[in-house]
């Protein structure tokens, strides 16, 4: 399954790294792909381990929600 979120406090690569690194500690997670030029982030993920609000609370974690 794969989800795109718009993060709209990713404004460089040292966003980049943080949010990915965030994402992909998550048990589930298979890919992260987040950019600062769109701001969004896409992961691919095992719906059964994972789901969209777990990834959300891990992005708010670090300090970027998502909108
Ligand atoms: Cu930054």
């Amino acid at each position: 399954m794969q989800a795109t979120l718009k993060v709209p406090r990713i404004h460089c690569s040292g966003c980049v790294n943080t949010v990915t690194n965030a994402v992909r500690k998550l048990p589930g997670v298979q890919t992260v792909e987040a950019s600062d030029v769109s701001k969004q982030i896409t992961v691919e993920f095992d719906p059964a381990k994972v789901d969209e609000t777990k990834i959300r609370s891990a992005l708010a974690a670090v300090g970027y929600p998502a909108a």
